[in-house]
């Protein structure tokens, strides 16, 4: 028995943040998860898996594009020609609530309900396969949901738990939503657990049972370094299961640190750059293309003609037009030490107050509503005194997970 666990597709990422790369780049990356995705199907179809796992966010936005779900729906029908099924849940990113109008998915493809939900396959080599998972049906799943997951059953021979979630108290740059422990998982019994919502590849636990984040299928951003990809899981003769990465992401985001210390001129700087930069992956074919942002240490210590050159970009573009087209240098930044920082902070703060005054206003908050101010949701807003302080604090904690890269 062999079968493929992959989550966090986020089909049809805007890749906003990146604009500014020049259109046939921006294409690529704009590409990168439909293609990793059919990759992984080409894989599921050659080695011919048993079934096929989601563990979430298939789709970046809630509102599943037409195209994304177009994309989708074609690889599922080249699973379901192949007699592969697939078992799916949503995540945090396209959770089930106000989202109707979709396109119908094969009969091969069975989506977990918004409760807890099992499933039960038999595999063509007799084995009793027991799935347990659920959707989100909405972006803020709090409880713990492990809870209500079923032991694993008298007569499966493989019990496996799809979950969209995070540890509990432990604190990333993604939401803690449906919170577990491992603790909890391993009371189950199953033999794997196919996580998803983390988009960094961690083995939480190794064998009796397997708990495993395989990491998004295509990194989106300069947080999400390195080889992307899925895991194929056989099950050898003694029953052991064998978990395999497999890379298939065609963009591969990297960060490079470079000590800007003894470094005198731009000519040494950019060959400092250059020496720290990855290897050119062996197989072309595989990773098209390289995301590089590069971070300066000491970067303050710098000749003050390299750093203006720094910071008017000249350098930067030097730099590119000295890489092969597979590589891309998209930013240089600078590390601020410890002081920086503080006084960084204090200017922003101060900047912060003065803005909020000038922004949140009633005069303004009237102004941008227009014609919905004849809506009573509306009104009733304006008239509460909190509204604009809540308005204030929203738009502080999204510019704040902005500035993370946080993928909210
Ligand atoms: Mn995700």
């Amino acid at each position: 028995m062999k079968f493929i666990h992959a989550a966090d597709l986020h089909l049809d990422s805007p890749f906003l943040g990146l604009r500014q790369l020049p259109n046939a780049l921006w294409q690529t990356l704009y590409d990168a998860p439909f293609t990793a995705l059919r990759r992984l199907v080409d894989d599921a179809i050659a080695t011919q898996v048993d079934f096929v796992l989601f563990s979430g966010d298939i789709y970046d936005r809630k509102e599943r594009s037409i195209a994304a779900q177009a994309f989708f729906l074609e690889q599922m029908q080249r699973l379901q020609a192949a007699a592969i099924p697939v078992y799916l849940s949503y995540g945090n990113h396209d959770y089930t609530t106000g989202s109707s109008d979709n396109l119908q998915l094969p009969a091969n493809v069975h989506i977990f309900g918004n409760d807890v939900e099992t499933f039960k396959l038999t595999t063509t080599d007799h084995l009793h396969v027991q799935l347990t998972g659920f959707s989100y049906a909405n972006r803020a799943v709090t409880e713990d949901m492990a809870v209500a997951y079923p032991e694993k059953m008298a007569g499966a021979d493989v019990a496996i738990g799809l979950l969209h979630g995070a540890v509990a108290g432990v604190s990333t740059e993604h939401a803690t939503y449906a919170p577990f422990t491992v603790a909890e998982l391993q009371l189950k019994q199953y033999d794997y657990w196919a996580l998803g919502h983390i988009h960094a590849r961690q083995v939480l636990h190794e064998a009796h049972p397997w708990i495993i984040y395989p990491g998004n299928l295509q990194g989106r951003h300069v947080k999400e370094t390195g080889a992307k990809g899925y895991y194929l899981v056989t099950r050898a003769a003694s029953g052991e299961l064998i978990p395999e990465f497999k890379a298939v992401a065609p963009v591969v985001w990297e960060n490079n640190v470079v000590d800007a210390q003894q470094i005198t001129s731009s000519e040494d700087l950019l060959a400092a750059i250059k020496t720290a930069l990855p290897a050119l992956p062996e197989s072309a074919e595989k990773v098209t293309l390289t995301l590089i942002a590069v971070t300066l240490k000491h970067a303050t210590t710098l000749p003050e003609t390299v750093q203006d050159r720094l910071q008017n970009g000249s350098l930067l573009a030097i730099l590119q037009r000295q890489l092969p087209a597979q590589q891309m240098v998209v930013r240089i930044d600078e590390t601020a030490d410890d002081k920086t920082t503080t006084a960084l902070t204090d200017l922003d703060q101060a900047y912060w107050q003065a803005a909020t005054k000038q922004v949140f206003t009633t005069d303004n908050l009237t102004r941008t509503a227009g014609q919905l101010l004849a809506e009573p949701l509306f009104q009733a807003a304006l008239a509460n005194p909190q509204t604009l302080n809540n308005l204030q604090q929203g738009a502080e904690s999204l510019l704040k997970s902005a500035g993370k890269g946080d993928e909210a």
